[in-house]
């Protein structure tokens, strides 16, 4: 299989993804995970591989898939792959339609990341459809990683990009409805935390190889909702949301990004891959540092993480139930899973 030229793949592979999604289909965790727990970073060739943090983004996927299927290179398919939920105004943590902070604007972050290091970022930028593309931008035409605010917008249009509203009807009506009964002082009942803490996801995170193996990242959201004004969290925050070692492997993730900033996530997972822990393993132990650092409290906060080695294989794990991501491999179709967690269900109240 790893011989296999993605050129001649099936066609039908790829446009199966979205019926996967649309019939809920949820696999386990250790039907994703394969034998291979360590890896030589040598002489090992995985066949184009892409993986994103949450089921609906097989759509996504999709998207990227059809990059590496036409030979292209990881780059070009995690920032294609990403642009779907940024333009899709029914996903509310990402790009059009994200929900806003509290005084109502959307911001966005988002960071990209390639095989040879390179990388580039935009922090709480606003008005733009695709930031992403604004990070990539920032990576190859800049000497700087990252770039915030006001400045990332005028450099973003300084380079072509247009301004955009990306306030949504939703998104502005679930932000009236938030200021109504919370103001600054939210005094919400524990269901609705939860409620808001379960929605508050979909954050992509997105990592792809290539057919010469090389691997890239991308990563962008809109934030938590509902923050406080230039409020920045883990996304666009290279070695924390996003981490990409062409030698090892890469890893990203989704969920409350103060605390995977806090552990530098998605660097701790990829350390943990060089040092021979599976993808698996590696997620697992960024989420346990997490629960180690939060007690009783991680039981409130989801955190899920994917990682993909040098070989293909792939882990994932959260801090609570119902993280999943998208799977397509070479030779196999697109897949959706759902991650083990440390907890085993969220709390009552
Ligand atoms: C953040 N990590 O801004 C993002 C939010 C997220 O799914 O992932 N939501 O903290």
């Amino acid at each position: 299989m790893k011989d296999e030229n993605p050129q001649s793949l099936d066609r039908r592979q790829f446009l199966s993804a979205t019926a996967l999604a649309a019939a809920g289909l949820i696999l386990t965790q250790s039907a994703c995970e394969d034998q291979i727990d360590s890896v030589s970073t040598k002489d090992i060739s995985a066949g184009p591989t892409v993986v994103s943090t949450w089921a609906p983004n097989v759509k996504a996927n999709a998207a990227a898939w059809a990059i590496l299927e036409a030979g292209g290179s990881a780059l070009d398919a995690v920032e294609q792959g990403v642009f779907i939920p940024e333009a899709d105004p029914e996903d509310s943590s990402v790009g059009l339609g994200g929900l806003p902070d509290r005084d109502g604007k959307v911001t966005l972050d988002a960071c990209i990341m390639d095989h040879k290091g390179n990388c580039g970022a935009v922090l709480a930028l606003e008005n733009i459809l695709h930031p992403i593309s604004v990070a990539r931008k920032v990576m190859e035409k800049t000497a700087h990683v990252m770039l915030a605010g006001e400045g990332a917008l005028k450099f973003a249009l300084e380079n072509g990009f247009e301004k955009v509203d990306l306030l949504t009807p939703d998104s502005e009506k679930a932000w009236m409805e938030w200021l109504e009964d919370s103001e600054y002082d939210p005094s919400i009942t524990p269901e609705k935390i939860m409620q808001r803490i379960r929605e508050n996801h979909d954050t992509i995170g997105m990592l792809a190889i290539d057919q010469n193996s090389d691997i890239s990242g991308a990563c962008s959201t809109s934030g938590m909702a509902f923050k406080l004004r230039g409020r920045v969290g883990d996304s666009p925050i290279i070695g924390a949301g996003l981490f990409v070692d062409n030698e090892v492997g890469a890893a990203t993730g989704s969920g409350v990004g103060e605390e995977v900033v806090r552990v530098c996530g998605a660097h701790t997972i990829v350390e943990q891959m060089r040092v021979w822990k599976s993808p698996l393993e590696a997620c697992k132990e960024a989420i346990r540092r997490i629960i180690q650092h939060n007690g009783d409290k991680a039981q409130r906060l989801q955190v899920g993480f994917i990682a993909i080695n040098k070989a293909g294989s792939i882990g994932a794990y959260s801090t609570l139930p119902d993280f999943s991501y998208a799977v397509q491999q070479l030779g196999k179709e697109p897949e959706v899973f759902k991650s083990d967690s440390w907890y085993d269900k969220w709390p009552e109240d």
